[in-house]
């Protein structure tokens, strides 16, 4: 092996997928409020938490790697298949050539056949084919956008108001059942209720047996039209992974890890907000869905039971829950076309790296996207050489708050940046540390993607 392969194969280690035990649920209380008038954007204010007896802030998850290649960026030049130490769930990841100097030529990479699924946990793919009654269109073809329209939705992207409002209130100390949490929560609920498109919001908030005992958790889901059949999937997680203050006092609070994610929805939700208004009216048969999930993070070190609360909740509940309402063949989870998660987002020059076949169609819009918002000359900071979005490059999945609904066979965009920046679960993961133009250039993507896939 040669001499740097070691780093590189941790720091593209993901925890293995695991079998997962359901989390009992205690109660669901679903609180269902409906946003009128569009209410003034405040400031949450930070707080003193107490925390839980002490976790071990490594908590026996994998330290961030330093194997990461100059500027962040780590040289794909082989096939790796990575068993990472002598566990019992072994993994596989496929990792095809990168060619071309600087990594930008990605017409003559070399396309891997991979298997992609090496840990055995293939997923229920209960349709592979197209049933209007019970199953997800695949085919769904996304709308070509006019370079005009795209100007115009970009130019309503606010950056200012993204860091201002939306994330700089969420970098406080998050973990589950914190006095923080609730701050956040309240945060993103409150300015999801004060959208003109009178989003639906529901709290999904039950209990769970944590290493700490009994939790409460509560994911938070905005449904545009709680009446359609369908559903675009926007996900990420508001919890930020407790560690004890350090010997400089310093708490954890997770910029990239997610509250970059939370305030790019955020943002991309109150920057679309007139065309969503319009989307609404038009009654179509899909609409869009944002989830904000708690408990992503292991309180203490990452298990099958000890991590992903929110979305093991929410996933076995979706699958419980019958939609359409009068229907009794089909589900919630039924609903959801794509689940597309954000995660690990904030840092310059992130690399994105498709992880599932069936959705390769949608990522490679992200590709196209990013080049055509780059030819426009719409993105700062992005020289020809650096691009986003690798559509040549397959790369086996990691653990995540998709994995729930994986198993479940809905289709996944995972859109994490590998290798995981530097900064990943350390007290550095701050807002000193984000780079605001990537940031505003990846909310500009997402919001062309939503425009194409919802038409809009
Ligand atoms: C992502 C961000 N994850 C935690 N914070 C999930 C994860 C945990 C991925 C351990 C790989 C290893
Ligand atoms: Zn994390």
């Amino acid at each position: 092996m040669e001499q740097n392969t070691f780093s590189r194969i941790r720091l593209w280690c993901p925890r293995p997928l695991g079998t997962y035990s359901q989390n009992k649920q205690c109660c669901i209380s679903v609180k269902k409020t409906t946003g009128d008038a569009r209410s003034k954007e405040s400031e949450a204010s930070c707080s003193e938490n107490l925390p839980p007896a002490p976790a071990n802030p490594g908590g026996g998850d994998a330290a961030p790697g330093d194997g990461q290649g100059e500027e962040g960026r780590v040289m794909l030049d082989t096939w790796y298949v990575i068993k990472p130490g002598n566990t019992k769930e072994k993994i596989a990841f496929f990792v095809a050539h990168q060619c071309g100097v600087g990594g930008s030529s990605r017409s003559n990479a070399v396309k891997v056949k991979g298997n992609w699924s090496t840990d055995g946990t293939k997923p229920k793919r209960r349709r592979k084919s197209h049933d209007p009654a019970k199953g997800r269109p695949f085919e769904h073809k996304p709308k070509s956008v006019m370079s005009s329209q795209v100007r115009h939705l970009i130019s309503l992207i606010d950056f200012q108001r993204l860091w201002n409002i939306f994330l700089v209130p969420m970098l406080i100390e998050r973990y589950p059942g914190s006095e923080g949490i609730k701050l956040v929560r309240q945060h993103i609920q409150g300015h999801l209720e004060s959208l003109l498109a009178q989003w639906t919001v529901e709290l999904d908030t039950f209990e769970d047996s944590t290493p700490h005992g009994m939790l409460v958790f509560s994911n938070i889901v905005a449904t545009l039209d709680p009446s359609a059949r369908r559903r675009l999937v926007l996900a990420c997680h508001y919890d930020s992974k407790y560690f004890p203050r350090d010997d400089q006092g310093r708490v954890y609070v997770g910029a990239t890890d997610s509250a970059v994610p939370c305030s790019m929805m955020l943002e991309l939700a109150r920057s679309l907000d007139k065309e969503l208004v319009k989307h609404k009216g038009k009654k179509l048969d899909l609409t869009l869905q944002m989830l904000f999930l708690d408990g992503e993070e292991a309180l203490v070190s990452w298990t099958p039971t000890d991590s992903l609360y929110g979305s093991r909740h929410l996933a076995e509940r979706m699958s419980r829950t019958k939609h359409p309402v009068n229907t009794a063949s089909t589900t919630l989870i039924d609903s959801v076309d794509m689940f597309v998660l954000l995660d690990l987002l904030g840092v310059a020059k992130p690399v994105f790296l498709n992880h599932f076949k069936d959705t390769a169609q949608w990522f490679n819009r992200l590709v196209g996207i990013e080049k055509r918002l780059h030819n426009l000359g719409l993105l700062q900071l992005h020289p020809l050489e650096v691009t986003y979005f690798n559509g040549n490059t397959y790369y086996g999945p990691i653990e995540d708050d998709h994995v729930p609904f994986l198993r479940k066979g809905v289709p996944i965009l995972h859109l994490i940046s590998t290798p995981f920046p530097r900064v990943w679960h350390t007290m550095d993961d701050t807002a000193e540390n984000l780079h605001p133009p990537t940031i505003e250039n990846l909310c500009k993507i997402l919001s062309v993607f939503l425009m194409e896939y919802l038409g809009l």
